[in-house]
């Protein structure tokens, strides 16, 4: 597996490059082309996608890919050990305005069921490796195998991760979600994030729409992040593979919890998904946080 980490850090520093130069390289801007997902593909999307393929299928260790900007799996070759989720580019909307941007993914053992779905569509707790690449100020890479999250950020100069330390989610009080979605959300998100308006305990609220930058935010800093369900969204708008499974994993790793929310205290780990690209409502953070949280 170390050489699909090292293809995703070489990855990585060849789009936090691009992202650098997006401007005076005419990057910013849509193609005419949605993905999987009905979105509209910005083109560094694409170049993002192209590369993270490239770079992984030349690795030798991965039998199947599968990649928010792919409607169908990427079979690269069947017999070897790996199959590896991932968004290229997440929050990709962001781009145009200089904020924060982020790649996600996880890895499977390919269990080579001779049933496609039971190959692909696996619990998030069958995750053995998990990782996002936060592309700010500096460029940060936090991975999870097995147990503990690591920190490392890119010295530019020497394009290589330096270790920072080890991540254990923090205590500050700050709740991170989309508040212009209140009117449609449940009653049961109503309720809990009016726990964070109290007079005395109330929270400070910081939101990005960037899910690598928010959840990045919410380890680092503490407090929770939320995508959740409302009446329009009824499952939310991030995907299981390879933003929300990643992200409960390294934050469970870190200390902290997530879980589905929508009337269920159920780990977002726990979960199957019936598709690739299927979403899931999400709820993560500080173990305080989460246990706030009530179904009722
Ligand atoms: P884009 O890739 O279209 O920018 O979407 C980013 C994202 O999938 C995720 O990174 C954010 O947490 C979430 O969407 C923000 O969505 P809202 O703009 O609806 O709050």
């Amino acid at each position: 597996m170390d050489k699909i980490i090292e293809a995703i850090k070489a990855c990585s520093i060849i789009i936090q490059n691009s992202l650098s130069h997006s401007g005076i390289n005419n990057l910013h801007g849509e193609r005419e082309t949605s993905n999987s997902s009905g979105d509209v593909q910005k083109k560094l999307d694409v170049i993002s996608n192209d590369l993270m393929i490239d770079y992984l299928s030349k690795t030798e260790e991965c039998s199947i890919l599968l990649s928010e900007e792919n409607d169908d799996l990427i079979l690269v070759d069947d017999s070897k050990k790996y199959i590896v989720a991932f968004d290229p580019l997440d929050g990709s909307s962001n781009i145009d305005c200089n904020c924060c941007v982020g790649t996600i993914f996880c890895v499977f053992e390919d269990n080579h069921s001779p049933n496609m779905s039971e190959r692909i569509l696996r619990k998030g707790d069958e995750i053995i490796c998990a990782g996002y690449v936060l592309y700010g100020p500096a460029t940060d890479f936090v991975i999870t195998v097995g147990n503990g999250a690591e920190h490392f950020v890119l010295d530019r100069t020497q394009s290589k991760y330096i270790y920072l330390g080890d991540i254990h989610i923090g205590t500050k009080k700050i709740y991170s979600i989309n508040e212009s979605n209140c009117e449609n959300w449940y009653p049961d998100m109503k309720k809990y994030v009016a726990q964070y308006k109290v007079k005395d305990t109330k929270y400070t609220h910081r939101y990005i729409g960037s899910m690598v930058a928010d959840v990045h935010r919410t380890l680092l800093y503490g407090g929770m992040f939320s995508y959740p369900a409302d009446i329009k969204n009824t499952d939310g708008k991030l995907r299981i593979l390879y933003e929300c499974f990643p992200m409960a994993k390294i934050v469970e790793n870190a200390g902290g919890k997530a879980i589905i929310g929508k009337q269920s205290s159920k780990r977002i780990l726990e979960i199957t998904p019936k598709n690739i690209h299927d979403r899931t409502p999400i709820i993560l953070g500080g173990a305080i946080e989460i246990d706030k949280y009530s179904s009722e």
